[in-house]
Parts: C-alpha cells; structure tokens; sequence
C-alpha cells in the first residue's frame, strides 16, 4: 500500500516567536517519537479564518493532519491517532494504553485550562480594569492542578512506567506554565518537563518549528 504524506499546519508566524509553545509542536514530537516524516503547510492569521482552511479545522486554528483522505484537528485526538499507529508512544498491555491515554485527557481537559486563562487574562484582557485582581486566583488554580500532579508523579521518570503519549501532551501543557513562574515553584515536575525536552524527538521537533519562526530553514 502506499504510504500517504502526512501534513499538518503551523502557523506561518508563530506569536511566541519560535519558543515552542505553538501547538503544532506536540504534534511534531509525536511524528519524531513515531520516526514518521511530515511535510508542514504554515498559515498566516488571516488564511486561518478563510473557507480553505475551516474546511480542515472548523475553529480556524492550527495545527491541524491530514494524511491522503483523513483530516484531524485537535492536538489530543492527532496524538492519539499518531500513537495507535505507530509504535513507542502506547504500551502494548490494554490496561496501560487506556492509563496512558486517561493522561492524555488529564492533559488536555484537565490542567491546560487554567494554564490557557492565566495566558488569556495576561495577553488577551491585560488592559481591563479587573485584570490584576485576578491573575493570582488563576495562579492558584494552576498551582491546584499542579501539586497534585506533582504528588502523583512522584520521583518517577514518567506519569506511568514508560515514556508515552500521556507524557509528551502533559510536558507540551506544562511548558506553557514555565513563564509564570509556576513551574518551577515544583521541582519534581520541572525536571519531568526537562526530562520531555531533552528527549531527542522533542528536540528535532523544536527546532524545526524555530527554523519556521528564524526563517532559517524551510519547513517540513
Ligand atoms: N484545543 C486545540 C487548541 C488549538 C489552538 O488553540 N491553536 C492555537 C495555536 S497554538 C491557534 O490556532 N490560535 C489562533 C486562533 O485561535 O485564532 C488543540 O489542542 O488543537
């Protein structure tokens, strides 16, 4: 059979400026933790919110997959489809895999929601007279999620044995609490979030997306 290119987008500008915080960067790792090549189709802001590309992603956002007649957006759903796919990022044992990907969900539904707020109240309604006042309640929902995770990870390497897809969407999530500060108020997962960084794969998809954002390299 033959194999289908994968291609997902990113954005042809990213507003972090290359940090790696845009979320085609999880899906990146996940195609390097697979071995699995992928061309990448950068869109600006505007072409986001044009019909072509709500056809892929129906809330004009990046990133998004598309491999010969199948469309994916959502970063936990393209991960999940990477890894039942491929192999090294689910164990093989059903009771781990459904472990893993429970983690995947805490990830995405669970702790990514006030890391996103503590964004959205700084970036988004930065200038609104209430701003100040509630930054550091949202702080502390961070720091709710945070701790017990911390507790639960304990000095384990990884959330549940192995390296998996659980871990490379809870280190994408936790990355974006580095500014704040937050993450590193818990030492035990700033070094899990370390450990994710300095995974070979995480590297090679970090510094494809920075080649986007220097204008360094082209894409893909
Ligand atoms: N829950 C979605 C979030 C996607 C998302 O927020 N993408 C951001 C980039 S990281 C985006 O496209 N923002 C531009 C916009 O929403 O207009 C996912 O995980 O894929």
């Amino acid at each position: 059979m033959k194999k289908m290119t994968i291609i997902i987008t990113a954005f042809e500008r990213s507003p972090d400026g290359g940090k790696g915080l845009a979320r085609d960067t999880r899906v990146r790792w996940a195609l390097e933790e697979a071995g699995q090549p992928y061309e990448v189709r950068l869109v600006s802001f505007r072409a986001m919110k044009e019909p072509a590309h709500l056809a892929v992603h129906p809330f004009g956002q990046i990133p998004t997959y598309e491999e010969g007649d199948l469309t994916l957006f959502e970063t936990g759903a393209i991960v999940l489809h990477i890894a039942e796919r491929h192999g090294g990022l689910l164990p093989g044992d059903a009771n781990a895999r459904a472990r893993a990907i429970t983690w995947m969900f805490a990830a995405v539904n669970t702790v990514e929601p006030p890391i996103l707020e503590l964004a959205i109240a700084k970036f988004q309604e930065g200038d609104k007279p209430w701003s100040k006042e509630r930054l550091p309640l949202i702080e502390n929902r961070i720091r709710d999620r945070l701790k017990p995770l911390s507790s639960r990870l304990g000095d384990a390497d990884w959330l549940d044995g192995a390296f998996s897809a659980g871990d490379l969407m809870m280190v994408s999530v936790l990355l974006r609490s580095r500014a704040s500060g937050i993450l590193d108020e818990i030492p035990n997962l700033a070094a899990y979030v370390a450990r994710g960084e300095a995974r070979p794969a995480y590297k090679r998809a970090f510094d494809a997306q920075l080649a986007v954002n220097t204008g360094k390299l082209p894409a893909g």
